[in-house]
């Protein structure tokens, strides 16, 4: 009941509100490139994990459904409607149904995880997640004998999401979990972001965290949870097998065939911040190994 996972990064990590609102201030002023330089550098110079700030988190993500560039989604997803939601669990489960979002969180403790979060472009940020693990949940609807992956499906809908109209992935987009990899106490269904509701553009009203698995593998806006014997679609893996394993799971020692996954862009580093070291499973090697064990990782990449 009380298994808890302690991240390795604590609030004392994470900007003071009002702290990151001044740097907001400040890097929207006059002095902007000066000053994110500087403080990227100085936090980058002690090896500090300093979270990214709201704007960060916020202005540049990955939400294909809204357009492909970085700026795209925090411009266009204000359209999807994401009260009233309802997402759909089936397949090996022994209370399949229609839940709302309210009954999903009911009865969740909503946890703050500070956890890194590694794109397989190479770019990365700190992220201060609020969520539930996803074991609570699967727990909740009871997982039959024999279930061995966990599919998930993202919302679509061609009226709300401009990016859907175009053929640019095999909508919706799907993943896949192994389902040891799903009750990880690592892996969570994050609702907030730094305490506030999560943003349209990050993935609202819930979306998976899986921290130690290219940003991909953490699906947003989800409509649906399936418990399967089988291994999941998956949307990157199926597009482009060669590029993007099922796995997924960030490592420097496997590159993408394009580029290299040694080292990573931090964003908001700066302008003279160097690139960092990419950790195994993004630093959570100790948490996570075991469930790889006697895997070649190159082979299952
Ligand atoms: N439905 C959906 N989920 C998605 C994506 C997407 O395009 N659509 N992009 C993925 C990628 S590539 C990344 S890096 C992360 C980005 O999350 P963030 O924008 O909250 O940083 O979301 C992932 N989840
Ligand atoms: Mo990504």
């Amino acid at each position: 009941m009380a298994r808890r996972y302690t991240s390795d990064l604590t609030w004392d990590d994470v900007t003071p509100k009002a702290l990151y609102m001044n740097r907001r201030q400040i890097m929207s002023g006059a002095g902007a490139m000066l000053g994110a330089g500087l403080i990227g550098g100085a936090a980058q110079a002690q090896g500090a994990l300093e979270p990214n700030s709201w704007e960060e988190i916020t202005t540049y993500n990955n939400y294909y459904e809204f357009g492909t560039r970085k700026e795209d989604p925090a411009r266009n997803a204000h359209t999807l409607t994401t009260s009233p939601w309802e997402i759909v669990i089936d397949g090996m489960v022994d209370n399949p149904g229609t839940y709302s979002f309210e009954e999903i969180v009911a009865g969740q403790t909503i946890e703050e995880r500070i956890y890194r979060f590694r794109c397989v472009e190479a770019w990365s940020m700190v992220i201060p997640w609020n969520g539930f693990e996803l074991a609570d949940l699967l727990e909740r609807v009871g997982v039959q004998d024999g279930a061995r992956y966990v599919a998930f499906e993202t919302a679509l809908r061609p009226d709300e999401m401009p990016g859907v109209r175009l053929p640019v992935l095999d909508w919706p987009y799907r993943e896949g979990l192994r389902l040891d990899e799903a009750m990880h106490p690592l892996t969570i269904m994050a609702t907030g972001i730094y305490g506030e509701t999560i943003p349209n553009q990050n993935g609202a009203p819930i979306r998976l965290v899986v921290p130690w698995k290219y940003g991909f593998k953490s699906i947003k806006s989800i409509v649906r949870i399936t418990l399967t014997d089988e291994q999941p679609h998956a949307t990157w893996n199926a597009t482009q097998p060669d590029e993007y394993g099922f796995y997924s799971n960030v490592n420097p020692n496997v590159n993408h065939p394009r580029w290299s996954q040694a080292t990573e862009r931090r964003i908001g580093g700066g302008l003279f911040a160097s690139r960092q070291d990419t950790l195994m499973f993004n630093g959570y090697e100790a948490e996570v190994a075991a469930l790889y064990e006697g895997m070649d990782l190159a082979e299952f990449f």
